[in-house]
């Protein structure tokens, strides 16, 4: 695992919505478009530098409608200069042609999951030739991918997309360890110990974990170097009973631990130069 020269410090993603919780049962969850682009913006001031995002419509479910996926990044764009990456593993009913549409609306970068797994009662479908066809396009269109992975063999299969394929736009390859989904590697420090040997050469790594594995999981990333990735997507308890308050409190809490390691949270300028994105952030962005 390496850090590109002059790249010092802690990647925190936020991935604030996702597309498994229900509005009306976390009310706190940001989904419409002023929701988002609040979060953005009070997240990035406590440190986060890429918003991973899963659009809602206007009814609060999740949508990966063009106009609407067009206008949520449009808006974060105009108000923060937050890394905008967006999801194409969508909602598991979310079909694969709606996720590859998604690249459509020029994030730059976007997830990428390497294989399928049970989730929960569900299944997330990620077959082969999906993971190759949004690896190729991303590669055609400068976006960049963040590779999801949820279990260990998933990173024997990115060696081979990389082996098979080449690198990706922007030519860093960095992996989101998504620790402690039923149905996928379990949130513990020996599952995220285990993979680190299977990460390709040069490769950097986020981890987040799912549901009451998200503080183990931030402090065995940040033991072995790797960065963070927080938000609602991931975790509605702040603790053992208490509802996390808003996508802020869970900013804050991993941009202290990433301050207590010495590592202090990356800026969105020094996350483009460590994940390799060229587009040029608009004046709007560079004024936020
Ligand atoms: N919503 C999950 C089924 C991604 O964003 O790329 C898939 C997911 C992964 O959240
Ligand atoms: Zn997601």
């Amino acid at each position: 695992m390496s850090t590109p020269v002059g790249v010092q410090g802690t990647l925190l993603t936020l991935a604030p919505t996702g597309a498994e919780s229900a509005k009306v049962d976390v009310p706190a969850l940001p989904v419409t478009v002023d929701e988002v682009v609040a979060t953005a913006r009070d997240c990035r001031a406590l440190g986060a530098a890429v918003l991973h995002l899963h659009v809602r419509g206007t009814d609060t479910r999740p949508t990966l409608d063009l106009p609407r996926v067009r206008e949520v990044v449009a808006a974060v764009r105009e108000s923060t200069d937050l890394v905008v990456q967006l999801s194409t593993g969508g909602a598991v009913t979310d079909p694969a042609e709606a996720r590859l549409a998604v690249l459509d609306a020029e994030p730059d970068a976007a997830s990428l999951s390497l294989g399928t797994v049970n989730f929960g009662r569900d299944v997330f479908y990620n077959p082969w030739d999906l993971i190759v066809e949004l690896h190729t396009q991303m590669q055609q269109r400068g976006i960049v991918p963040e590779y999801e992975v949820f279990d260990l063999g998933q990173l024997a299969t990115l060696s081979r997309l990389l082996d098979r394929h080449g690198p990706p736009a922007g030519g860093h390859v960095h992996v989101d360890l998504v620790m402690g989904v039923p149905g996928g590697m379990p949130g513990t420090t020996a599952a995220l110990a285990a993979c680190l040997p299977f990460l390709p050469p040069g490769a950097t790594f986020a981890a987040t974990g799912v549901g009451r594995t998200s503080l183990p999981v931030m402090l065995a990333a940040l033991s072995a170097g790797g960065h963070l990735r927080v938000g609602m997507e991931d975790t509605l308890t702040y603790a053992p009973g208490e509802p996390v308050r808003d996508n802020a409190q869970l900013v804050a809490r991993a941009a202290g631990l990433a301050r207590i390691a010495q590592r202090p949270p990356l800026t969105p300028t020094e996350a483009r130069q460590l994940l390799g994105i060229t587009r040029v952030p608009t004046t709007a962005e560079v004024s936020r």
